[in-house]
């Protein structure tokens, strides 16, 4: 009778469940009551917590979101239905379950009679898979059938903030950082472990602190006391901590006359660096390096290469189990070349000189995180180095915080790339987890969103982002839609009648997003410096390869960058048969035709409108959808919390006024190049392209400096 009383109340709580504050801070850890049939699966399979060696944080967690789930205290003892523990522990052991291969961070959890068992080698991998219980129940999973064995694909799941030590975050859109350096190493605010906890529940275990445009300070010994306390408060959470080193740096605070890395005064410096750094933080990570890249001091300083400094780099920290991970965005303005090609011409010649502790770090595309960019050759083309990704999850131009725009589409149209080297089946996945190249030491790098806005990320719908990074980082074997239904269900709620609307705006925001700013394969068209808003018309300035008249180059007859074998050759750096695809029009995606052809306006395409017209109809098309995610949020009143409906709605009206302003700004500037009139049906701009023209944005969030 209390059971039915009390399951009755619960779903009071349940259904009442949206009329609670939100604010967004809990991410999706907050583990609201469940209800129903999930209620009655998760209270018979996990309402107590057995465990003989509480490891780690593993119980703890689960006790914590279970209790949420259940509504009332989870208790930790030594009986109850959900066992949890290693292989030490006499009644996982008594078990014989093989928990020989997960490694450090896999984990099991298996139904085994009336009981749950989650087992693990040590107190990392039970928390990986505490999470992933919380998971399954708060989804509303079937809980009496678990057969679940996980390992991640990837060793190392990172995050990069861009953060400067004066708190900005350089492609920041969510307040300042959240790292109170001036305040470390005594003022712990509560929420570095808040930090820790939200991305240990999606498999991250690893952070850089610091901004690749890196400032050599971090490397003095107040602030790495300051990173040492970090780094304690993120050590339980299974995360390690990693830094950017500023190349420069023995010159800038080792008071040495140069930085050569053949020197052997330097590499005794950094040496010397390194070890003072692992003397406070044992685990420690090692460095992320942006080395001769847009001013960024170098090894070509010198006169010598990437390799260079990165093994320099890589032999002081091999004593110590850590790692380099240096990265291929480079481009230089003395070079002529189409700069997609510039990476590749760089480091191709180097595959093979790089020591076992480096990674050479690369941007999913050849250009710079724009809303679509094909594959990076590179994936391609380094067998003997190892390579990992670098995403970016702040949305620098996709929008800022303020367009919804759900990544992990563009994020796996990366990683299920084939590069067709050495053959078919070779995806960038395979190059990128080490496994196609029998490479073991893999990681990924996703930059990160969060900032000290209250709901860590700008807006609610960009923690997806930061979520969806962490899944696929752990398994880039995940569909788009599996990871946004586990966000959805976690953040608002499993009800179908919430979580089917959300999927529907979540899953074609991306690609709407490409259609309204860049589509057709065009390219870096924003606002210069801030990347905020239309700014095709951008020209002159430091560098021609920073303006938006050097991608699309356009004129009176036709629109586009010509990279095929007849043009800059890009599609050479690419195997043979991706190159042949991409070098002809009728076998190139038509959301990369612009990126790789120079096409008259009035080219009739395979959609059977011209160039010029499949233009506007993208326009629109990506303002219709952003509409269709309007109607679809307004369906939702009443079943979203307040604050949070409104926000997104709010959001979502400034995303529908920009994809306007993208569109119109864009079609006045075309149509003042090709002198054309807009195909039937199409309502020309409301202002002169003069008007767009003259919009500044001079404290545009984010901007480097
Ligand atoms: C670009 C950003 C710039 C970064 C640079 C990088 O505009 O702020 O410093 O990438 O990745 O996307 O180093």
């Amino acid at each position: 009778m209390f059971r039915r009383l009390m399951a009755g109340l619960l779903l009071v709580i349940g259904l009442s469940a949206p009329a609670l504050a939100e604010d967004g801070y809990d991410l999706w850890l907050r583990f609201r009551p469940l209800t129903g049939t999930a209620l009655a699966g998760a209270e018979a399979r996990l309402s107590a917590i057995a465990t003989t060696a509480p490891e780690g944080l593993a119980a703890a967690e689960l006790s914590r979101g279970l209790s949420g789930l259940l509504g009332r205290a989870v208790p930790i003892g030594t009986e109850g239905p959900l066992l949890v523990g290693t292989g030490d522990d006499p009644a996982i052991r008594a078990l014989r379950l093989d928990l020989s291969d997960l490694g450090p961070d896999g984990y099991v959890i298996r139904t085994i009679g009336p009981r749950t068992v989650l087992a693990a080698q040590g107190g990392t991998g039970l928390l990986y898979g505490a999470y992933h219980l919380l998971r399954l129940a708060q989804t509303g999973a079937r809980l009496d059938t678990l057969n679940i064995r996980e390992v991640p694909r990837i060793e190392r799941r990172i995050l990069n903030h861009w953060d400067n030590l004066d708190r900005y975050v350089e492609r920041g859109y969510a307040g300042q950082s959240i790292w109170d350096w001036h305040r470390l190493p005594d003022w712990h605010d509560p929420r570095y472990e808040d930090y820790a906890r939200a991305n240990a529940s999606i498999g991250i275990n690893g952070t850089v602190l610091n901004n690749v445009n890196a400032n050599a300070t971090i490397l003095t010994a107040p602030y790495l006391d300051k990173v040492a306390a970090l780094a304690d408060i993120f050590r339980p959470y299974g995360i390690r901590v990693y830094l950017t080193a500023r190349f420069s740096a023995p010159k800038e605070i080792g008071g040495l006359p140069h930085a050569d890395p053949l020197d052997p005064a330097v590499a005794a410096w950094w040496g010397a660096k390194v070890a003072e750094i692992y003397a406070r933080i044992p685990d420690f990570g090692g460095f992320l390096v942006k080395a001769n890249s847009e001013g960024q001091p170098g090894p070509q300083d010198y006169g010598r290469t990437h390799a260079d400094g990165a093994n320099m780099l890589a032999d002081a920290l091999a004593p110590h189990g850590g790692i380099v991970m240096w990265r291929a965005f480079v481009y230089s303005d003395e070079v002529p070349d189409d700069r997609a090609k510039q990476a590749y011409a760089e480091f191709v010649p180097l595959d093979g000189s790089f020591r076992d502790n480096v990674l050479v770090q690369v941007k999913n595309g050849p250009i710079d995180f724009q809303p679509r960019e094909p594959f990076h050759p590179l994936f391609g083309a380094m067998p003997k180095t190892k390579l990992m990704m670098e995403f970016q999850i702040t949305k620098e131009y996709l929008g800022f915080a303020t367009h919804l725009a759900y990544l992990a589409p563009m994020y796996k149209e990366a990683l299920d790339a084939d590069t067709f080297r050495p053959a078919r089946g070779s995806t960038v996945a395979r190059v990128a987890d080490g496994s196609l190249d029998g490479h073991g030491l893999s990681a990924m790098a996703g930059v990160a969103n969060i900032g000290s806005d209250r709901n860590w990320s700008g807006s609610t719908f960009d923690q997806a982002n930061w979520y969806a990074y962490g899944r696929l980082a752990w398994n880039h074997g995940l569909s788009s839609e599996a990871i946004a239904r586990e966000w959805i269900a976690a953040s608002f709620s499993p009800d179908p009648a919430v979580l089917e609307p959300v999927l529907a705006m979540m899953l074609p925001s991306h690609q709407a997003v490409v259609d309204y700013m860049t589509p057709l394969g065009l390219h870096h068209l924003m606002g210069r410096g801030h990347h905020y808003g239309p700014g095709p018309w951008v020209d002159g300035g430091p560098r021609a390869d920073w303006t938006s008249v050097y991608f699309h180059r356009a004129t009176k007859d036709g629109i586009g960058f010509d990279r095929t074998r007849r043009g800059s050759d890009a599609v050479s750096q690419y195997a043979g048969p991706v190159a042949d695809r991409f070098d002809k029009v009728e076998t190139t995606p038509p959301d990369l035709l612009l990126w790789f052809h120079h096409l008259r306006w009035d080219r009739k395409l395979s959609t059977g409108r011209t160039v010029w017209a499949e233009l506007l109809h993208r326009y629109g098309r990506g303002i219709a959808a952003v509409d269709d995610m309007i109607t679809r949020w307004q369906g939702l009143e009443g079943r979203i919390d307040a604050a949070r409906f409104k926000e997104v709605s709010t959001f979502l009206a400034i995303q529908r006024q920009e994809a306007q302003w993208w569109r119109d700004a864009s079609v006045a500037y075309w149509q003042s190049i090709n002198g054309l009139p807009l195909p039937p049906g199409e309502a020309p701009p409301p202002y002169p392209l003069s008007h767009y023209q003259s919009l500044s944005f001079p404290f545009a969030p984010g901007d480097g400096r």
